[in-house]
């Protein structure tokens, strides 16, 4: 297991459309563990492969509350089949957007086909802050962030606090 670097915005890698996983093999797993022990580690909900500057469509959810066993989503190739007309709207943050919140309307409920960590293909059926969680994820495999969603002043006003910081910190002595 290992600790992955998180991209954080702005980075063109972040904008970029993810390839499709071939088969769930050993590496595919091995990305899966290691996103997860990233995820957990942040401390995040959810984590996409592109924050971790893989360009293939895997990513890890688990939104189980610190005082409920976890509940750790592995997927490949995951993809939204159905959206209920009805929306709902959560207040989001993303590790790659580290410190900024924004509320973002999306379908409350979804149903998503995936190839499980076994290579078994599934459909969940999400509700709630899960079904906002595993559509932001797959958002990230299409190279589009939850700033993508609000005005385009508030997005320019988080992306350039973000750029800012980041060309603070080059600055600092190592
Ligand atoms: O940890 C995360 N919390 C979160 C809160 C509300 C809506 C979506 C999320 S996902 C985010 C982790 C992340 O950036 N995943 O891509
Ligand atoms: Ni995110």
């Amino acid at each position: 297991m290992a600790l992955l670097p998180i991209l954080v915005a702005p980075d063109p890698r972040l904008k970029l459309k993810a390839k499709p996983v071939a088969a769930v093999d050993a590496r595919i797993r091995r990305l899966m563990d290691d996103m997860a022990e990233t995820m957990y580690a942040a401390p995040g909900i959810g984590l996409a492969a592109p924050q971790v500057g893989v360009l293939e469509r895997v990513i890890v959810v688990d939104v189980a509350k610190d005082d409920e066993k976890p509940q750790l989503l592995r997927m490949a190739n995951p993809e939204v089949i159905w959206r209920s007309e009805t929306l709902a709207t959560y207040n989001e943050g993303c590790l790659s957007l580290p410190e900024h919140y924004a509320d973002v309307e999306r379908p409350a409920e979804c149903r998503v086909r995936y190839l499980d960590h076994e290579g078994e293909i599934r459909e969940l059926h999400a509700t709630g802050l899960l079904s906002t969680c595993v559509q932001h994820e797959i958002d990230h495999l299409e190279g589009t962030l939850f700033v993508d969603h609000i005005s385009a002043l508030k997005r320019n006003i988080i992306l350039r606090k973000l750029q800012k910081l980041k060309k603070s910190k080059e600055l600092e002595p190592a």
